[in-house]
């Protein structure tokens, strides 16, 4: 952190946009529930003022919200502890997110790769929210005046953007009042990749179900996933250098490494010399073990949204307490009234 006269605290947000998969769980799940662990003050929040950049079905997206809920806390957030919520019933987003629209620069916003690969070449059809996103994306995190956000490396554009949106308010009003962050993006699987293509991220919106394990699939349909993972004929080297030009290899140690809380090198020093053919019942069995208890429990968890809602709105009450307060001092700098 540069500015030391902020304290720690760490937010956080995943979109409710159906189909969470595992690039999800080790990218970003998994170390919130490590940075919770470690007792540090944490807000995780479903953005589902982020997932309406792209049309969503109101229902599903009220299913999709309450899932991701279910998710987080099957996964060991305890909503005690860190504050869980959803964006839509917290304004002071939007509006810090308006005010951002106005420090952010054209030319920044232009340079946003996940905008591009999102827009493909349909660039005049698609929302002007959805070019907008990394604005919200920085409202999010400074509204609570968070220094550490745990991210997958898809976002580090981002992060860098609501930086430089802090640097440039505080330069522009002559004030100290936004923290500079620092991305979280540490670990084995900071970027998992596509089960088809080592080349490409695993995500919800692969043609290809085999591509990603998504958090919702049962121990039958994992070990299918794994089976037909994509990989080369040659045996595991013994060193992480060894995977280097093998993204097919290196993304199914790294993905064993995280599951298993350990280092790719650690992994290496063990299955070095096997063929895939070992390799991967180990990693069925390692995959399994972690990841079925998280979807049993969130299917219990749905059982009962009557108290995902509660959870979710306790958490909004919370969250605003913060961020309120927050938003009436930006509004104060910059001349504004809030009422
Ligand atoms: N493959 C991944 N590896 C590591 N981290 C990942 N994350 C997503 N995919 C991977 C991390 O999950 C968090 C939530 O991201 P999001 O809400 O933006 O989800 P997403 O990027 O919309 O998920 P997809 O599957 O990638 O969606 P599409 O297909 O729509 O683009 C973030 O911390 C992200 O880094």
């Amino acid at each position: 952190m540069s500015d030391s006269k902020f304290a720690p605290r760490v937010f956080s947000g995943i979109q409710p946009s159906g189909g969470l998969t595992l690039g999800n769980y080790l990218g970003a799940l998994k170390k919130f529930v490590t940075m919770q662990n470690d007792g540090i003050e944490a807000i995780y929040c479903m953005v589902d003022l982020h997932a309406i950049t792209v049309w969503q079905d109101p229902e599903d997206l009220r299913k999709n919200t309450r899932e991701l809920a279910a998710f987080f806390i099957a996964s060991g957030l305890d909503p005690q502890k860190s504050i869980l919520f959803n964006q839509s019933q917290v304004p002071e987003h939007a509006q810090l997110g308006w005010v951002f629209n106005t420090v952010a620069r054209m030319g920044w916003l232009n340079r946003m790769t996940q905008f591009k690969d999102k827009a493909g070449k349909n660039k005049e059809k698609v929302s002007v929210g959805l070019f907008s996103y990394p604005t919200l994306m920085a409202a999010d995190i400074l509204l609570y005046h968070a220094t550490h956000v745990p991210v997958g490396d898809d976002q580090k554009q981002h992060l860098e953007l609501t930086r430089d949106i802090a640097i440039k308010f505080n330069h522009d009003y002559k004030v100290d009042f936004f923290p500079v962050i620092e991305p979280v993006i540490e670990g084995p699987a900071t970027r998992v990749m596509s089960l088809r293509d080592g080349s490409k991220k695993m995500s919800k919106s692969d043609p290809s179900d085999l591509s990603r394990i998504n958090m919702s699939d049962d121990a039958d349909m994992i070990a299918k996933k794994l089976r037909k993972a994509k990989t080369d004929p040659d045996a595991l080297p013994s060193e992480a250098a060894g995977l280097n030009d093998r993204p097919e290899a290196k993304n199914l140690v790294s993905i064993y490494a995280a599951l298993a809380e350990t280092s790719v090198d650690a992994v290496l020093s063990d299955v070095g010399g096997k063929q895939f053919s070992e390799f991967k019942p180990m990693l069925v069995d390692l995959a399994v073990e972690k990841l079925s208890p998280i979807s049993g429990e969130m299917s219990r968890l749905m059982e009962d949204t009557a108290e995902i809602d509660r959870v979710l709105a306790q958490g909004a009450t919370r969250a605003r307490a913060i961020a309120s307060p927050i938003l009436d001092k930006t509004y104060d700098i910059m001349g504004l009234v809030r009422s």
